[in-house]
C-alpha cells in the first residue's frame, strides 16, 4: 500500500498519531504537500463523508476522523505556506451563523495561507455583523463565508446586505462556499464569487488581490 493509501486508511479509522507520523514520513520522502493533501487526508475524508450519508458510520467516527484530519493537516501548513506566491492582501473567512462544520473552511483557509494570503480566522457560528466589522478594522479586501447546511446558507445573503448597509460593497469582495451552494446561489444573493473547493477558492482570493 503507498503512503498515501496508507494515510487514507487511517484516517478513515480515526488514527491521529498514526495519521500524523505518515504524514510526517511523507514528507521527510519528499512528497509534495498539496499531494499529501489531496491524495492523502482529503480522499480518506471524502470517504467518510460518503460513508456518513448512507449511514454507515456515524457522528462519533465522523469527528474523530476530522480530528485525524486536523492533526495530519497542521503538518503541512507551513509547507503549503513555504510553496505558496507571496500575494498582498487580507482574507477574513468564517463559518455563518449556525453553523460549526469546519473542516473545509479551515482547507480553504490553508489553501489559501499556502497562497501567501494573510487570513484571519473567525472560526464557526459568526454573525453577519462580525464579518463586516473585522473587515473595516483590519482592511481586509476579501470576505470569505463558508455554509455546511442548506438551513445556514441564507445567512450568507446577509452578509452581503451588512456590507451594502455599512457602505465597504465597492471596498470588499464576498467570496462564498460550502458544500450546498452553488454559483447560480452566489448570483442570486449578490455575491462575488463562488468556488466549489478550497483549492479554487485560493486562486480565486489571489486573482482578486491582484486586480
Ligand atoms: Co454535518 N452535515 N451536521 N457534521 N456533516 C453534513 C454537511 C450533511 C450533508 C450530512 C448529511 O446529512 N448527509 C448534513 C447537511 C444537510 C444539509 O443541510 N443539506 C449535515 C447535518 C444535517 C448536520 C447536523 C444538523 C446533524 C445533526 O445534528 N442532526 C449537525 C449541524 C451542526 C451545526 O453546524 N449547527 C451536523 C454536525 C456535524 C459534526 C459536528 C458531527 C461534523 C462537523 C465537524 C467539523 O466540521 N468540525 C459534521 C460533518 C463532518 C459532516 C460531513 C460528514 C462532512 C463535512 C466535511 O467536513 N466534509 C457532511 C456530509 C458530507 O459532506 N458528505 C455533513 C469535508 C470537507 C473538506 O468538505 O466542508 O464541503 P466541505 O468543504 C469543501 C467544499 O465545500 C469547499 O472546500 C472544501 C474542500 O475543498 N468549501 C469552500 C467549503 N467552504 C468553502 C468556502 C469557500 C469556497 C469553498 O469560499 C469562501
Amino acid at each position: 500500500m503507498s503512503i498515501l493509501n496508507e494515510i487514507s486508511e487511517n484516517l478513515q479509522k480515526g488514527r491521529a498519531k498514526a495519521v500524523k507520523q505518515l504524514v510526517q514520513q511523507a514528507i521527510d520522502e519528499g512528497l509534495p504537500a498539496g499531494r499529501i493533501l489531496d491524495e492523502g487526508l482529503l480522499s480518506g475524508m471524502s470517504v467518510i463523508g460518503e460513508k456518513f450519508k448512507r449511514n454507515e458510520v456515524f457522528v462519533p467516527e465522523v469527528l474523530v476522523a476530522a480530528r485525524a484530519m486536523n492533526m495530519g493537516a497542521q503538518l503541512l501548513k507551513p509547507l503549503l505556506a513555504e510553496e505558496g506566491v507571496k500575494a498582498a492582501g487580507k482574507v477574513r473567512i468564517g463559518t455563518v451563523k449556525g453553523d460549526l462544520h469546519d473542516i473545509g473552511k479551515n482547507l480553504v483557509k490553508m489553501m489559501m495561507e499556502g497562497k501567501g494570503l494573510e487570513v484571519i480566522d473567525l472560526g464557526t457560528d459568526v454573525a453577519p455583523e462580525t464579518f463586516v466589522e473585522t473587515a473595516i478594522n483590519e482592511g481586509c479586501r476579501i470576505i470569505c463565508c463558508s455554509a455546511l447546511l442548506t438551513t445556514t446558507m441564507g445567512v450568507m445573503e446577509e452578509v452581503v446586505k451588512k456590507a451594502e448597509e455599512a457602505g465597504i460593497r465597492d471596498k470588499v469582495k464576498i467570496m462564498v462556499g460550502g458544500a450546498p451552494v452553488t454559483e447560480s446561489f452566489a448570483e442570486k444573493i449578490g455575491a462575488d464569487r463562488y468556488t466549489p473547493d478550497a483549492a479554487s477558492a485560493a486562486d480565486c482570493a489571489v486573482e482578486l488581490c491582484r486586480a
